[in-house]
């Protein structure tokens, strides 16, 4: 059984409504006077903080961070919030449980010196009510690629801004963890992978990197030197230029991690996401590597080696995050609070999620397509063009697809939740009307007596190994409601008629 067409269709319509509402409940916190940083009728202006590769660089790698410029720097004050999604926001969106605080290292790796990082850091905790996090207490630690608190590279207000916004949405998503911060001597691959080695060797059970270029034969052994490293959770952003592959997202050993447009959404998840994809040469990458051989997770047809990503986030400008940033002053765009996006924001995401849930050092980087059924599928939007027989590597669709990979992380349902959460939003049915939510559990095909199946909401994956085994097939009822249709499909996709 197939619901594809009701998916999509609901997505389209759900997209267009949250983008207008949100806007007007988000209008308050904007002091431009112009409309909401997340309205996506909106074609955004952005900086691309360090996407100029280093001439002197053997195997130069850029940064993909993008803050926006068409909204005006955010003056801080008491009780106001700042423009762009903030911890609560990304807490709602991913359905993160709110009684987990593991203190392990996050590692981010990045090129040059933010003397700032610290400071900046605290303002952003300080701002969401997050715990400090400093050297003096022992949560954050800054240190070069050898793993020494000195000296520093040279300072640099792009790669500043990247690392405002590796450090913020660590932060964002696991308060408690600790955070090292790896700063390397310039934006090469050898440094940068040095860097990755470092942050493992210091004890970080996750290592996020919101860099990459463009492959050539050095990704192989490069690969093989900077990121093989088991029982560490290492993320690898996709990239910001659209469809193309790009390394070290395709990795064998890293989780890949593409980019999304988050809007607020009237449907029982309360949010909805599509491909971040802004223009012809801006969104979130993904691809088929030339060089780096297929993992045995993946069964894709179409690209014979590894294909990227594997999971996504929220990457877009234009529904972007909040970020405190001063390294630079006005000549850098750098004055505090500003919205940014890119897969940046995603990577750090992903990876901080994971130590939050206590993954980081169990999940291997095949972890999503062994539990499909623990992420939303994003079904819609593409980041370019490609050939018929691989659509599937620059088009979303129902299951894996390569802007967006096994989708984005349900995080309560990774974490194994047994109960799942209450339905964010009872609002408008937001799909085509097939069902309403009533299913008495007794339609045809199958029954489930699951005490969750008769209230017509979402499961959450490892309810049961039946419901499990139905959510997997179709992630509809675990994303957004345990239906008739996935009643039915418990003799389809179960060894026996019921579910209980
Ligand atoms: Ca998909």
């Amino acid at each position: 059984m197939t619901r594809a067409l009701k998916v999509s269709v609901s997505s389209a319509f759900t997209l267009a409504s949250a983008a207008v509402i949100f806007a007007c409940s988000s209008g308050a916190t904007e002091d431009t006077g112009t409309d909401s940083p997340t309205d996506l009728t909106r074609h955004p202006t952005v900086m691309a903080d360090c996407h100029t590769p280093q001439p002197d660089a053997r195997h130069p790698a850029v940064c993909f961070a993008e803050r926006r410029t068409d909204v005006a720097p955010f003056v801080a004050k008491p009780a106001a919030v700042p423009s762009g999604y903030g911890p609560a926001d990304l807490a709602a969106a991913y359905n993160i449980p709110s009684n987990l605080a593991p203190n392990s290292i996050v590692a981010i790796v990045d090129a040059q010196d933010d003397p700032n990082a610290e400071s900046d850091l605290a303002v952003y905790r300080a701002q969401y009510g997050l715990p400090a996090c400093t050297t003096a207490n022992g949560c954050f630690k800054k240190v070069n690629q050898k793993g020494a608190t000195s000296p520093l590279p040279k300072a640099d207000s792009g790669w500043a801004g990247e690392i405002s916004l590796d450090l913020d949405m660590v932060s964002a998503v696991c308060p408690s963890c600790k955070i090292l911060l790896v700063e390397v001597d310039s934006a090469d691959m050898t440094n940068l992978g040095t860097g990755v080695n470092t942050a493992v060797a210091l004890g970080a059970v996750a290592v996020s990197n919101s860099y990459g270029g463009g492959e050539d034969s050095s990704v192989v052994a490069a690969d093989a030197a900077y990121f093989n490293h088991p029982g560490v959770f290492i993320t690898a952003s996709a990239g910001d230029n659209d469809f193309g592959a790009s390394f070290p997202a395709t990795s064998a050993h890293v989780t890949a991690v593409g980019g999304t447009s988050l809007v607020k959404s009237s449907n029982a998840r309360g949010w909805s996401e599509t491909v971040w994809h802004t223009s012809s040469s801006e969104g979130t990458g993904s691809g088929c590597s030339a060089y780096i051989s297929k993992p045995s997770f993946q069964k894709d047809t179409g690209c014979k080696n590894r294909v990227e990503a594997d999971v996504s986030a929220v990457a877009d400008p234009n529904t972007g995050v909040a970020i405190y940033d001063t390294y630079g002053g006005a000549s850098a765009g750098a004055t505090g609070w500003a919205v940014y996006g890119g897969t940046s924001a995603s990577s750090p995401i992903i990876a901080a999620l994971f130590t939050r849930l206590g993954k980081a050092t169990t999940a291997t980087n095949g972890f999503s397509y062994a539990n499909t059924a623990d992420f939303y599928d994003v079904t819609s939007g593409n980041n370019g063009t490609c050939g018929t027989s691989v659509k599937y590597e620059c088009t979303a669709g129902v299951g894996y697809d390569g802007p967006t990979g096994n989708g984005t992380p349900n995080a309560a349902a990774i974490a194994g939740a047994v109960t799942p959460p209450p339905p964010v939003d009872a609002g408008a049915p937001v799909d085509s009307g097939v069902d309403s939510g009533s299913d008495s559990g007794t339609s045809s095909g199958g029954t489930c007596k699951h005490s969750v199946c008769t209230q017509g909401a979402r499961l959450t994956n490892g309810c049961n190994t039946c419901a499990s085994a139905v959510c997997a097939a179709d992630s509809y009822c675990c994303h957004n409601q345990w239906d008739n249709i996935c009643v039915s499909e418990v003799a389809e996709y179960c060894p026996s008629t019921s579910c209980n």
